[in-house]
């Protein structure tokens, strides 16, 4: 199948370029290195040691034997986007191409805009595209768990049932977003939604819980091909920061009493998860939500699995609470459903402390670009608009 990847050079990108690569499909993607620069720009860099693309799609061309078309662009740019979409005629889109972050999100008025601008306009322009070159092409759009917030009751995938004075229906189920960054995603889902009613396209969104991880199973060892992990307060996921800390011997961060239940997903996950979607996409004119994860933890259950992986191999590290920079929930229901993965055929990874203490191994290597930037391990980007680091609590 022909799969265009917006956000190829990211974190998720890079790697799913490779792993559908191996399984033989005709991979193109496009860029506009805006997640490099936004790690930058929070004073950090990848733990692991990233190529420039030009190295990357040398590697890529090693590996699977053939190019890897590539285009560098701005998705929120319309006539990059007709054009890239145009030229290479995809069968499918996976949109990995925005910005992830909800700390970055909450920086300031400027930082609210451009992470909302930046994914709602490019998903628009995606959409667009879509309707007026590849109207039969499926959009594997990447939302996230975070769409849904936590409410007291189940979460089901995307719709639920509903009576209401006496008459039913099933309608989206309530989305609460908790950051500037997650309710991007919902406009974006609303968006997704209408396109495929109004223009008959068809769309899996997925409601992506937090992923970790270092690796995936195509990468045939060679460091040219690993990806980005980031570890600072606004790009660095919880359990890739705890990891990190752990490493070198910086306390563990929970935010908070640390009771916030979350769903996460190892890498090598999401990327099996993404392929099936991608092999099995829906009917023609279909909208459908998948809740994207392997199992729900609390941020206190994750410290002291960290902490406990990382002493079975000779690092003592402390758990440190801290103040909660973000205002969320911290004791709270979360019973979120995930049924459809399953049934297409997803293994979740059963064994997560084997995948954290992989990480933690792979890492080693590079402890000293972690050591060279930790400053960045101790968050200042509050909720409630002021920047000042957090205290001990
Ligand atoms: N947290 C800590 N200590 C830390 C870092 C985070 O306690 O050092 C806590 C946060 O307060 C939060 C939880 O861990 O309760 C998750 O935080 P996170 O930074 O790992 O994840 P989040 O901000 O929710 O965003 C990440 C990705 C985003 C994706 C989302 C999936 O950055 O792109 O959409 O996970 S989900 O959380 O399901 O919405």
């Amino acid at each position: 199948m022909r799969v265009f990847i917006a956000g190829i050079d990211g974190y998720l990108g890079w790697p799913l370029a490779q792993f559908l690569a191996a399984r033989g499909h005709q991979v193109g993607g496009v860029d506009g290195y805006q997640r490099r620069q936004w790690v930058s720009e929070m004073g950090s860099q990848s733990a692991t040691p990233i190529l420039g693309m030009d190295n990357r799609k040398r590697a890529y061309q090693d590996a699977f034997g053939e190019k890897l078309w590539f285009r560098e662009g701005d998705l929120t740019n319309w006539e990059f986007v007709r054009d890239s979409v145009s030229d290479f005629q995809p069968e499918a889109i996976v949109h990995l191409g925005e910005c992830p972050s909800a700390p970055y999100s909450m920086i300031d008025l400027e930082h609210t805009v451009l992470v909302q601008q930046n994914n709602i306009v490019g998903t628009l322009n995606i959409l667009h595209a879509m309707r007026d070159i590849t109207p039969d092409a499926h959009l594997v759009k990447l939302g996230t768990m975070g769409e849904y917030g936590t409410p007291n009751i189940d979460i089901p995938e995307g719709f639920f049932e509903i009576e209401y004075q006496g008459r039913k229906d099933v309608l989206p189920f309530p989305r609460q977003a908790g950051s500037w960054y997650h309710w991007s995603k919902v406009h974006d889902s609303n968006n997704v939604m209408f396109a495929c009613k109004m223009w008959g396209l068809r769309s899996t969104d997925i409601m992506q819980g937090v992923v970790f991880g270092t690796r995936v199973d195509k990468m045939q060892d060679d460091e040219r091909m690993i990806t980005r992990v980031d570890f600072d307060q606004a790009f660095g996921t919880i359990i890739n920061r705890f990891c990190c800390q752990a490493i070198i011997g910086h306390p563990i961060t929970p935010y908070g009493n640390g009771g916030q239940k979350r769903s996460f997903i190892p890498l090598k996950d999401s990327m099996q998860c993404l392929t099936l979607v991608v092999e099995n996409p829906p009917a023609t004119t279909e909208y459908r939500v998948f809740n994207q994860f392997q199992g729900v933890f609390t941020v206190k259950e994750l410290a002291l699995k960290v902490r406990q992986v990382a002493a079975e191999i000779g690092f003592d590290v402390p758990i440190t609470n801290l103040e909660n920079p973000r205002i969320e929930s911290e004791d709270h229901y979360y019973n979120p459903k995930h049924q459809a993965l399953l049934d297409l055929g997803y293994h979740p990874t059963e064994d997560i402390d084997k995948e954290v203490l992989m990480m933690i191994e792979d890492l080693m290597k590079y402890s000293d670009r972690i050591e060279a930037y930790k400053d960045v391990l101790i968050p200042d980007v509050r909720w409630n608009g002021s920047r000042k680091k957090v205290q001990t609590i």
